[in-house]
């Protein structure tokens, strides 16, 4: 039987959360942000609808230049992650009464093999991709894309290219020409860092990258990702899909745009770091009782600390007890820069079912 895989993606996600909570913001650029505490505007973008995009603004941007880029209409609120993890958790038992094999990708993402429940059929698939649209919006209000494909890989990037709002299903005799005008960088694991490798090979497109020979990709990637991309690109990818084993710990780390010892743009990064790793930590009904901080220094030395914390700390708190391990790292070494920055939450509790604990909830 053909495989068949459905990519979920919510759009604009926190944003959009925002705008069905409060549908007056849906005419103006809203950007969803965490606040790292010290001045008023420190902090970071999470997530920014439509509107607020077409100003430049984005994900992981520094609060500060957002308010420069945006009119003084805009909606600029703090994250409401339980409330997100809410939603997400809705979404996927959603998604999850649809019968597939569920493989839950982050607080906003799915990919699902529905092979078995269609019978290889992408036609059916398509109808049920269109189902599940329609009983997101009817249970949450949202708009997500969802791509059809015979891998999680296509799926993945046709639900990308499909967004806002979109479906686009690419049956398994169209993927090479589905894929092949794309950019390098609409491939899953192709970063900036890969992209400008291959540029100044001269590759930019997915058909420039499939008519590499084999035996030059794995020299300048691997085998690993070399064989992935090779896979991918020829149509032939076909991994299995299998839900996810729930995380021992979750960390989540940062390079920074240059060398630091300013406190400040330290807490930036952080702010960032850990509303994701916040985010994925509970989406998975985790709360930790541990958290830790990672320092990677200009001289590449790796640094930690770590405390005990409350399971189900908030947000504010967090990064004020990491802001003290910052200052405290700082403080034993008058000539550390920080390269690369992150968080690790351990010792993680199940939440039980109903048990609604204020884990990383808005002050
Ligand atoms: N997120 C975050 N910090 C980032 C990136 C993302 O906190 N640097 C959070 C907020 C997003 C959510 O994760 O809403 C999902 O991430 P996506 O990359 O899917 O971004 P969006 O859903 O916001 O946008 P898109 O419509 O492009 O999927
Ligand atoms: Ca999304
Ligand atoms: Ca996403």
């Amino acid at each position: 039987m053909a495989r068949v895989v459905l990519f979920v993606d919510l759009d604009y996600f926190f944003a959009q959360v925002e705008e069905v909570n409060n549908p007056s913001l849906k005419t103006m650029p809203v950007v969803v942000c965490v606040f790292s505490g010290r001045t008023m505007d420190s902090g970071v973008v999470s997530s920014a609808n439509y509107l607020a995009r077409r100003y430049g603004v984005k994900a992981g941007m520094s609060i500060k230049l957002a308010k420069r880029l945006l009119p003084q209409e805009s909606a600029v609120l703090p994250v409401r992650m339980s409330r997100y993890v809410e939603i997400s958790r809705t979404v996927m038992d959603v998604l999850r009464s649809f019968g597939g094999v569920l493989r839950v990708e982050s607080i906003d993402e799915a990919v699902m093999d529905v092979t078995r429940v269609v019978g290889g059929d992408f036609d059916a698939a398509y109808r049920l991709a269109s189902d599940a649209k329609r009983r997101v919006f009817d249970e949450t209000g949202l708009t997500c894309s969802v791509g059809v494909g015979p891998n999680w890989v296509v799926a993945k990037v046709a639900a990308d290219v499909s967004k806002p709002n979109g479906l686009k299903m690419v049956r398994p005799e169209e993927v090479t020409d589905f894929l092949h005008p794309l950019a390098v960088k609409a491939l899953p694991g192709v970063g900036s860092k890969t992209e400008k490798i291959l540029s100044e090979m001269g590759i930019k497109t997915l058909g420039e990258l499939d008519a590499l020979n084999y035996e030059v990709l794995e020299k300048v990637f691997g085998t690993k990702k070399a064989l992935f991309i090779h896979q991918v690109v020829k149509g032939v990818f076909d991994e299995a899909i299998v839900e996810r084993p729930p995380p021992k710990q979750v960390s989540k780390i940062i390079t920074l745009k240059r060398n630091t010892r300013d406190v400040d743009d330290v807490m930036q990064s952080l702010a960032n770091v850990v509303s994701q790793a916040a985010a994925k930590l509970e989406s998975n009904g985790y709360a930790a009782s541990k958290l830790g901080l990672i320092v990677i220094t200009s001289t590449i030395r790796t640094l930690t600390r770590q405390t005990e914390i409350r399971p189900g700390t908030g947000l504010d708190e967090t990064l004020r007890i990491l802001r003290r391990m910052v200052e405290e790292v700082f403080g034993d070494d008058e000539n550390l820069y920080v390269r690369r920055v992150g968080v690790r939450f351990s010792g993680l509790q199940k939440l039980s079912g109903q048990t609604k604990l204020n884990v990383f909830t808005e002050s």
